[in-house]
């Protein structure tokens, strides 16, 4: 019989205030689990709480930027001594910066990988110890279709996503003896406040040329939504995916196998 339940388990999903996060952490309370979120702005926390609050969700909330290595395992140490040690980690947090390379300072491109690729490094890194003793668990890292393709003006992101699945691999490789599955999702173009400057209207009502685009490259020929996630992650969450490690499984409406429609 799959099991897709997460009673009795406890995750944390980093960056989970709102968007992506906050889906994946209601699909996997959902099942069960006890849920614990970080984000870096006090703001958010408060927003956070409130939403989780709304969804009759009892999360523990923690005001935590995932590139301070002290902060994290802090973090990790108060959810183990108050609702258990982490089985499930989602490495959600991210930023994205939209600007052509050659005019991109370098402490922005460092800013990109250090919140991108770094601290998943250094949240994996947190959690893998225990999970170790404890018989096994799950790390599931939010790529990108940038993990795969390079537009303009994301050169930062796509380095830090491209990087995110070798690393999501390397974990699987290297822990997968201990009963620790690390896989990816790759999310397609989804509406969330990341991605709201592509899908502003213009001045006339008409959609953005890069709405335009993405709806012409998604044979779904929609923008995903956050919950279009939730399902994947329960998935990779769950003992179902047991035998499933260093797979990106790409929720993207099947852009990666498209050339895309003709423009009329
Ligand atoms: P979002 O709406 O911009 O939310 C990002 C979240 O990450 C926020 O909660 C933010 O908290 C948190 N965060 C940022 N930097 C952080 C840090 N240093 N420490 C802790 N938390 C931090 O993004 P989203 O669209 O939901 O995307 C979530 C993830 O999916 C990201 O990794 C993104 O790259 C990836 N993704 C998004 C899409 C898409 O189309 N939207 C597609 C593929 C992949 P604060 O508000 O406190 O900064
Ligand atoms: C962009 C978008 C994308 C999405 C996502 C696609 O500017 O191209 O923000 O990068 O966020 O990563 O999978």
């Amino acid at each position: 019989m799959v099991n897709f339940s997460l009673e009795g388990k406890v995750a944390l999903v980093t960056g989970a205030a709102y968007g992506i996060g906050l889906a994946i952490a209601k699909a996997l309370a959902g099942a069960g689990a006890k849920i614990a979120f970080n984000c870096k702005n006090p703001s958010t926390l408060e927003r956070g709480i409130q939403a989780y609050k709304e969804a009759g969700i009892d999360a523990k909330a923690y005001l935590c930027d995932v590139t301070n290595e002290d902060d994290v395992k802090k973090m990790v140490a108060d959810i183990e001594a108050t609702i258990g040690s982490v089985d499930i980690l989602v490495n959600n947090a991210g930023i994205i910066k939209r600007i052509p390379m050659h005019e991109m300072a370098v402490d922005e491109f460092r800013q990109v990988i250090d919140i991108d690729l770094i601290g998943p490094f250094i949240c994996s890194k947190a959690v893998i110890p225990a999970m170790i003793n404890k018989g096994g668990g799950k790390i599931i890292n939010i790529c990108s279709m940038m993990s795969e393709l390079g537009r303009e003006t994301v050169s930062a992101y796509a380095a830090a996503k491209g990087g995110l699945k070798m690393l999501t691999r390397n974990i699987a490789s290297e822990y997968g003896e201990y009963n620790i599955q690390c896989n990816g999702i790759g999310p397609g173009y989804i509406a969330t406040e990341q991605t709201a400057p592509l899908r502003e209207r213009q001045p006339d009502g008409s959609r953005h040329p890069f709405d335009s685009f993405i709806i012409a490259k998604t044979p779904a020929a929609r923008w995903g939504t956050p919950e279009d996630l939730e399902g994947p992650a329960l998935f990779l969450a769950s003992s179902a995916s047991d035998f499933v490690n260093g797979h990106i499984l790409y929720v993207d409406g099947g852009i990666l196998g498209y050339i895309g429609k003709q423009p009329k």
